[in-house]
């Protein structure tokens, strides 16, 4: 099964449950976790959502590469749209808070997975970033507006620019992340951080989360569908997934 889930008094733990590849987002876990989004968010005896990731490897290590590396302009640009409907936006816009457990890697469209929780607890093992300029590619579920978002602009260009890994106290200082504790707690905090939160009213709690969000606007989101179905035609692109695939360092031509 591509995603478990257990509901226990009020609160649904939804565990990507592919750790064979780093819980890497394939359609069909996309797919599936969309669904079960619209499932808890139809469903009252359901509170509040932790999302996680199988194995203590990885929350997710991204989109899934060896899915999108012969994708053309087009389909880039119809996926990145699809993808950030199904799933991002839908997590993002869940009127139930939903906090993201992240242990081990978070990189690329994993990393863009939990930022559009509305909080996230990590492992001190946890290394987040956005490698996706390592690979010919851009960030393509909405990893360009929501990083700034939370860690501010500055730091945002550094980590996208680089695609270098940051290690858990370091996102902790920054604000990627709520919280950091041992490995062996992660799923202890991230229940108490969901269970204090699911004290609350359950409407003021819809409320708030649609009050922020109404702050920010979604004419980023909208350019960076765009950007990211061109960079597919580039030539850097199809070097970045091809070394990753064949284990190998991308020689990019440029321009
Ligand atoms: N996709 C597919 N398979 C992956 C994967 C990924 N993102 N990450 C890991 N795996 C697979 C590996 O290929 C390997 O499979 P086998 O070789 O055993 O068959 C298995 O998981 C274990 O990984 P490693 O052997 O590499 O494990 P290591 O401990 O040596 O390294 C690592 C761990 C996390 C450093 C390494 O796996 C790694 O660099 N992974 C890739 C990280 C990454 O670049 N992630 C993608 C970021 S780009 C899109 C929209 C958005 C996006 C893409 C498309 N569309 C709308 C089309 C976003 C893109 C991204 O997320």
């Amino acid at each position: 099964m591509l995603l478990l889930s257990d509901l226990q008094d009020g609160l649904l733990t939804l565990t990507i449950n592919r750790p064979e590849a780093l819980n890497a987002l394939n359609s069909e876990v996309i797919q599936t976790l969309s669904d079960a989004i619209d499932a808890a968010a139809a469903n009252a005896d359901v509170r509040a959502i932790v999302l996680t990731g199988a194995g203590e490897k990885a929350f997710v290590a991204g989109a899934d590469i060896k899915e999108f590396a012969d994708f053309n302009g087009e389909q880039g640009k119809e996926l990145a749209a699809r993808g950030q409907r199904l799933l991002f936006d839908k997590v993002e816009q869940c009127r139930k808070p939903v906090v993201a457990a992240v242990s081990g890697f978070a990189l690329g469209g994993g990393l863009e997975l939990a930022m559009a929780a509305h909080v996230r607890v990590a492992s001190d093992t946890a290394r987040m970033g956005l490698p996706e300029v390592s690979l010919g590619v851009i960030p393509g579920y909405g990893g360009t507006q929501r990083l700034p978002q939370l860690i501010g602009k500055g730091k945002a260009m550094e980590l996208i620019l680089t695609a270098r890994m940051m290690k858990a106290d370091e996102a902790l200082a920054c604000g990627l992340v709520n919280q950091v504790v041992p490995l062996a707690e992660l799923p202890a905090a991230a229940e108490a951080m969901a269970r204090s939160i699911m004290k609350n009213a359950p409407t003021a709690l819809a409320t708030a989360l649609d009050a922020v969000l109404a702050g920010y606007s979604r004419e980023g989101f909208a350019a960076e569908i765009e950007s990211f179905g061109a960079q597919f035609e580039t030539e850097d692109f199809k070097e970045g997934t091809q070394a990753f695939i064949a284990k190998r360092k991308p020689q990019f031509p440029g321009r």
